[in-house]
């Protein structure tokens, strides 16, 4: 069992604590705070993910408190696990502003041979404004300009808006799936088994509804894409369900439109339970509950070595 200490960084208005409350809302983070001498408090969350602790510190980012850490710099980034550091991308004028900080505390991890794994989150990426080029430009400068300057750490991205959810769990789940290349056993677990049982999508969640590992069909449309989106957010809300009312049912399946069922599959292992969601064409049903034993007989395979 390990503790993981995860960042969350970025300027003031960012959006940090949003990301976090998003979080809060929708499952079981126990919030807290930790003293730290001599000022400041900083908030932390914190979650169980397959076995781990996290603690997610949430770095209020007015100029006073940035000025507090660099001073102290140590005692805040030391033995940082991953750096989540969130862009308003909707303030341009601010992004300057913001790879400055950036820089300022990959210089600390640089200094220190830190080799900390990194997630931009390019948040504030509402819905509504997906389709502006001049925002989606913005992003693509952003993460080139960051991508180049610092070749030697590891960098993933993420569109963020706390109005999707969805994107906040992603976020949250990829940074703690950097932490054990299992995850790529998992992933060409998927992918395998999305061929075999013809589904559109394949997910895993731990209980929390972190999503452990995520695979769809390549060519799925954007009518199909609301209705995964959707039925995300049902099997997220059933997975809240499920842990208030202690629901002992093994799973569930549900239609949906266009002769599509959603299936969710309680998987209870070694005292931690997982959840398997499914969306596949009605017609499938019966060869995918056929082929369905196999399946969990793998990812109880890879689990069990990523829990060990
Ligand atoms: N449009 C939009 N607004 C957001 C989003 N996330 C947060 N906000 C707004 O941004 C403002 C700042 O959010 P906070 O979460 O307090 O920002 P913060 O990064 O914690 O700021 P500090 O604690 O000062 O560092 C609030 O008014 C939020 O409602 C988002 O995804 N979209
Ligand atoms: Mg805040």
């Amino acid at each position: 069992m390990k503790n993981i200490k995860v960042i969350i960084s970025g300027l003031d208005n960012a959006g940090k604590t949003s990301i976090l409350t998003a979080l809060d809302k929708k499952f079981d983070f126990q919030k807290d705070i930790i003293e730290l001498k001599p000022t400041i408090r900083i908030e932390y969350h914190k979650t169980v993910f397959l076995g781990n602790t996290c603690y997610f510190w949430d770095m209020g980012g007015q100029k006073k408190y940035r000025e507090i850490y660099k001073k102290k710099e140590d005692l805040y980034f030391s033995e940082t696990d991953l750096l989540i550091y969130v862009i308003d991308i909707q303030d341009k004028e601010r992004f300057e502003e913001s790879l400055n900080y950036l820089n300022s505390i990959l210089a600390f991890f640089i200094k220190n041979n830190m080799d900390v794994p990194i997630i931009i989150s390019f948040h504030k990426y509402d819905p509504e404004l997906k389709g502006y080029p001049e925002l989606n430009e913005n992003i693509i400068e952003l993460r080139e300009y960051i991508i180049e300057k610092y070749p030697s750490f590891q960098i993933l991205h993420q569109q963020t808006s706390i109005y999707d959810i969805i994107s906040i769990i992603q976020l949250i789940s990829y940074g703690l799936s950097i932490f054990d290349n299992k995850f790529f056993e998992l992933s060409l677990l998927l992918e395998k088994y999305l061929i075999e049982f013809n589904c559109s999508s394949l997910i895993i969640f731990d209980k929390n509804g972190i999503i452990i590992t995520e695979y769809y069909k390549d060519e799925i449309n954007p009518n199909l894409y609301v209705q995964l989106i959707e039925l995300i957010k049902e099997h997220l809300f059933l997975l809240k369900r499920i842990q208030e009312e202690d629901y002992k049912e093994d799973y569930n399946f549900t239609s949906m439109e266009n002769n599509m069922l959603s299936y969710l599959h309680r998987l209870e292992f070694k005292k931690e339970i997982f959840f398997v969601s499914v969306q596949i064409k009605e017609e499938l049903k019966d060869m995918l509950l056929e082929r369905f034993s196999d399946f969990l007989v793998e990812l109880t395979n890879i689990i069990e070595s990523l829990l060990s």
